[in-house]
């Protein structure tokens, strides 16, 4: 399997959650996305972290919205890293989602991210740093890109009327 395998509930997510496939291909580490629900596919949360596991990948990134519980039970089903992306609900604009996902009981841990776009990517970039940690190509790529970031904001720094 992939590095990072990026789940979500819905493929009404994807439109959200493929912010963190970009950014997981612009820092060079390899992913794979699948629908997987906590509410209408539960028997596959326990099945796909033990294939993740066996499968050597290293981070898992979920992302749901409104009750969202995928986050939360996937950790509950596998000792590796996962963080949750929420994604914004038609009724209340995504803070149902980050509530569901941020206030984790002590003992499973999940790292929250932003509502949205800039979460899901966030998500991407983060599990990309964990991968770094052990990859010196990929830890090199995120020290670019924090370099050329800092480069568009310098160049765009002063403002006039
Ligand atoms: C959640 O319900 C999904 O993560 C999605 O964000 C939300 C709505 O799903 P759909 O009704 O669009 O399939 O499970």
């Amino acid at each position: 399997m992939a590095s990072v395998l990026i789940l979500m509930g819905s493929q009404s997510d994807w439109p959200v959650m493929r912010h963190a496939a970009t950014m997981l291909d612009d820092l060079g580490v390899d992913w794979e996305a699948r629908v997987v629900s906590a509410h209408r596919t539960p028997d596959l949360l326990q099945s796909t972290m033990q294939e993740a596991e066996q499968g050597n990948v290293r981070v898992i990134i979920a992302g749901a919205g409104g009750a969202a519980h995928l986050p939360g039970m996937l950790a509950a089903f596998t000792h590796l890293p996962v963080f949750g992306v929420p994604v914004q609900s038609r009724t209340l604009k995504g803070i149902d989602s980050l509530l569901s996902i941020v206030q984790m009981p002590k003992g499973v841990a999940v790292g929250t991210l932003a509502i949205g776009d800039a979460g899901a990517a966030n998500a991407g970039l983060l599990a990309a740093q964990v991968i770094g940690t052990h990859d010196s190509d990929v830890a090199g790529r995120i020290k670019s890109f924090r370099a050329a970031q800092r480069d568009k904001v310098m160049q765009n720094s002063k403002l006039e009327l």
